[in-house]
């Protein structure tokens, strides 16, 4: 097949998604187009069959707001029209969806028929697209797209309360690379991070709000009141300079390290010991899932689809949200050694539910049943 992706081209959820899943259908022998405004920040491995557009926006006085979607949707049409494209698949409905329905109306008019899919992945549903300034334009783009996935029960779920959705949304789970999230032997950076073989927790987020950092930052404090530990954190965000605010006021700044946007996590998650995910609303974790690929046992809260990934007492454990002493309590629990290996264990053998082996089937055929309907 000939597949158009579109995307945010973002360190983490939606981009990766759909970046992990292009380079995946490319290794399969499809052609794949990533559409976007900048280079997605996985897109860095050549392969025959990956092409990379970028949408540009002119710049003109008038414009306070750059109509980013309407270059998009132009973009979309020249793209298909040129490649000869065989489907559309936008992930993140706002505003991937709508551009994808003018594109299609515009394609139409040339007597071009594609199948346009959409993938819901959280914010587009749960914060963002119920927002009154958006929400007609998500129900409607929704409702017109050919195919509907949603990354678990609960998005699609939360898809069916907030918006009049005449569509049938199917649950395609997000997947990990079982090779590439692996424990590797990284004994020389865990010597020189915790030299007195201290318990090592990580967390990785784009640092918004939703996902609760200042929380990490207060369970951590706690768990290093009780067993010797160190935090490593992952990521950058509107949040980071509160939280290092917050790190000098608890006096643990020597024990926490804010080390950015890094492109290799895995070897961060290959010497850690917990993964924490207090997050106020999380559509799927994969963070969460990249860690347990890793043998690194959750804790997290119970927001959205976080305990179909994460089970309770298994993999690690799920808790109300803002629930932090449970939260140290239970890391205590997994952290000790003579639990730790087997919550270890389980970790990565959930992971292997999502394998990404598993998953892009599932993709393959909704394409193929989209392009079968047109
Ligand atoms: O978590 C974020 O803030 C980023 C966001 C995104 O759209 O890029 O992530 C969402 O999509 C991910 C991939 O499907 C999910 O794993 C995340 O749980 C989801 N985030 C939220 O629902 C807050």
């Amino acid at each position: 097949m000939r597949i158009g992706i579109v995307c945010y081209p973002t360190f983490g959820g939606s981009g990766v998604v759909a970046t992990e899943l292009g380079k995946a259908l490319a290794l399969k022998g499809h052609q794949v187009h990533f559409i976007t405004y900048s280079q997605p920040a996985r897109l860095d491995v050549f392969n025959e069959n990956l092409f990379y557009h970028e949408v540009y926006i002119p710049s003109y006085p008038l414009f306070q707001y750059p109509p980013y979607e309407l270059a998009l949707a132009s973009k979309m049409v020249d793209i298909v029209r040129f490649e000869k494209l065989d489907v559309l698949h936008v992930h993140y409905a706002i505003p991937h969806a709508s551009a994808a329905f003018m594109a299609k109306q515009i394609l139409r008019t040339k007597g071009i028929n594609i199948p346009v899919i959409t993938t819901l992945h959280g914010t587009d549903i749960t914060l963002v697209g119920k927002d009154a300034s958006f929400e007609p334009v998500v129900t409607f783009s929704i409702n017109q797209s050919d195919e509907v996935t949603a990354v678990s029960d609960s998005l699609r779920e939360e898809t069916y309360d907030y918006f009049q959705i005449e569509k049938d949304i199917q649950v395609i789970p997000n997947f990990v690379s079982l090779d590439k999230f692996k424990r590797q032997k990284k004994e020389h950076f865990r010597m020189a991070i915790s030299p007195n073989n201290e318990k090592l927790l990580v967390h990785t987020s784009n640092f918004r709000a939703v996902k609760r950092v200042e929380d990490v930052i207060q369970i951590f404090a706690k768990v290093r009141q009780r067993i010797p530990s160190k935090l490593l954190l992952v990521g950058d965000g509107p949040d980071r300079p509160k939280m290092e605010k917050l790190c000098r006021e608890l006096h643990i700044c020597n024990d926490v390290r804010f080390l950015g946007k890094l492109d290799a996590v895995e070897e961060v998650l290959s010497i850690a010991d917990l993964f924490l995910m207090p997050s106020e609303k999380e559509s799927f974790g994969l963070a969460a899932l990249e860690a347990m690929s890793c043998e690194v046992p959750v804790i997290s809260t119970n927001a959205g689809g976080i305990p179909e990934l994460n089970i309770d007492g298994v993999t690690g454990f799920v808790s109300p949200i803002g629930a932090i002493d449970e939260m140290v309590e239970k890391a205590l629990f997994v952290l000790d050694d003579a639990n730790l290996p087997r919550f270890k264990a389980n970790a990565l053998e959930r992971a292997k539910d999502f394998d990404i082996e598993k998953i892009v089937p599932l993709y393959e055929k909704t394409y193929q049943k989209a392009i079968n309907e047109q």
